[in-house]
């Protein structure tokens, strides 16, 4: 295996604990020595070791001379845990690779400590370690959240029939890759509308998959939410956004236990989303997927609020009907949300396609309300 191999191994050890490890990064690392993998590791979330002592810890003595890959420059700082650097210069590593610099300022300078010490110190930048972090890079310039958007469509862009008859319109494959891509996010959002009309559990785990809930969002402006949606009886937490003036005694029956209702001000006549968000991020959110409907994702895209875009297209034509993105959109060409970073792939009939939008003006929470 060469360099590039070593490292796209280590991010996918990283990707193991994606969705567990918020606020701090996904983050892998392998040890090698005469071609040989000795050690891997990754982090598993906060307060547990980074991911180079947990690699270092399986090499044990043999990581002397060594050669460790690294997706992420290794930590300089004592934070939870004791710098990375000086793990690696007690083991006497000979060389340590990384993929993406550390931009923290806190942890940063790993690079140049190791050099220091007399380690040598290569950056092999790939791009498979860049997406891996960017919801974490998002966070610590951000009030909010990195946002995905997910919309399961036909290739003319519709949910449902004119009539709204919607099921189902992607397969079996792309509906399982979806509840992977719940896995990865800290939380899952949907309006109202799509919890009447579908009534979706918003379960991120299949029974096959090691569960760890993501907290499921509602946004609600009039808390039309049956008490007994499906949502409430899956496993995780869920947090209602509704407007400061919803009615009480609807406030008062989704009240219960696991059920957070926070009342926002209202904008254009709904719960400002960038308000939510980031109150999502105080609730140690680093990720949000927003699911649907197209009032929702309309109004997330116009807005500006969405980072990238994660669409299963299902080979079908409905004409007329729901369309996934609703909202106002621009007036203009030159201001819509164009896509860069693009991967397609097929998944079962369907097609995935992935792309990140290119930066615009940040909306901020104190824009709102
Ligand atoms: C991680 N896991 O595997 C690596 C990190 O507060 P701490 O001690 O957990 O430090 C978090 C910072 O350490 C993080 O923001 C990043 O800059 C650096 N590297 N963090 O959580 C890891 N290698
Ligand atoms: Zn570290």
């Amino acid at each position: 295996m060469d360099d590039h191999g070593y490292i796209l191994r280590a991010v996918e050890l990283a990707e193991r604990a994606a969705g567990k490890t918020a606020p701090n990064p996904l983050v892998g690392c392998v040890i090698v020595r005469h071609d040989q993998i000795i050690g891997e590791g990754w982090h598993k979330g906060p307060g547990t070791p980074h991911a180079e002592p947990d690699a270092l810890s399986h090499a044990g003595e043999d990581a002397c001379g060594a050669t460790a890959y690294v997706t992420l420059e290794p930590c300089n700082h004592h934070g939870n845990t004791p710098p990375c650097t000086e793990a690696f210069i007690e083991a006497e590593v000979a060389e340590v690779v990384y993929a993406c610099a550390d931009p923290n300022p806190l942890a940063a300078g790993g690079a140049e400590r190791l050099r220091q010490a007399g380690v040598r110190v290569r950056h092999i930048p790939v791009v498979e370690a860049e997406r891996l972090i960017r919801p974490w890079i998002h966070g610590l310039s951000s009030e909010r959240p990195y946002t995905y958007a997910k919309l399961a469509m036909s290739l003319d862009g519709r949910t449902a029939t004119r009539t709204g008859d919607s099921k189902w319109i992607t397969g079996p494959e792309a509906r399982m890759q979806g509840h992977i891509l719940r896995q990865r996010t800290d939380a899952i959002m949907v309006g109202v509308g799509t919890v009447l009309a579908d009534d979706p559990s918003l379960d991120p785990r299949p029974e096959s998959l090691d569960p760890v809930p993501s907290l499921k969002v509602i946004m609600d402006t009039h808390l039309r939410t049956p008490p007994d949606a499906r949502l409430f009886k899956s496993p995780g937490r869920v947090v209602i956004f509704t407007s400061d003036n919803a009615s009480a005694e609807k406030y008062k029956k989704l009240s219960k236990p696991g059920v957070e209702i926070v009342p926002l001000a209202e904008s254009a006549g709904r719960p400002s989303l960038a308000h939510a968000l980031c109150c999502l991020k105080s609730r140690n959110c680093q990720s949000v997927m927003i699911e649907g409907g197209g009032e929702l994702l309309g109004a997330a895209f116009d807005d500006g609020l969405v980072d990238e875009v994660w669409a299963f297209i299902a080979p079908m034509i409905i004409g007329g009907g729901k369309p996934s993105v609703n909202g106002m959109g621009p007036d203009h060409l030159v201001q819509i949300s164009s896509l860069e970073d693009i991967i397609i792939q097929p998944c079962g009939k369907d097609i995935f396609f992935r792309g990140v939008i290119k930066k615009r003006e940040a909306a901020s929470c104190l824009q709102v309300s």
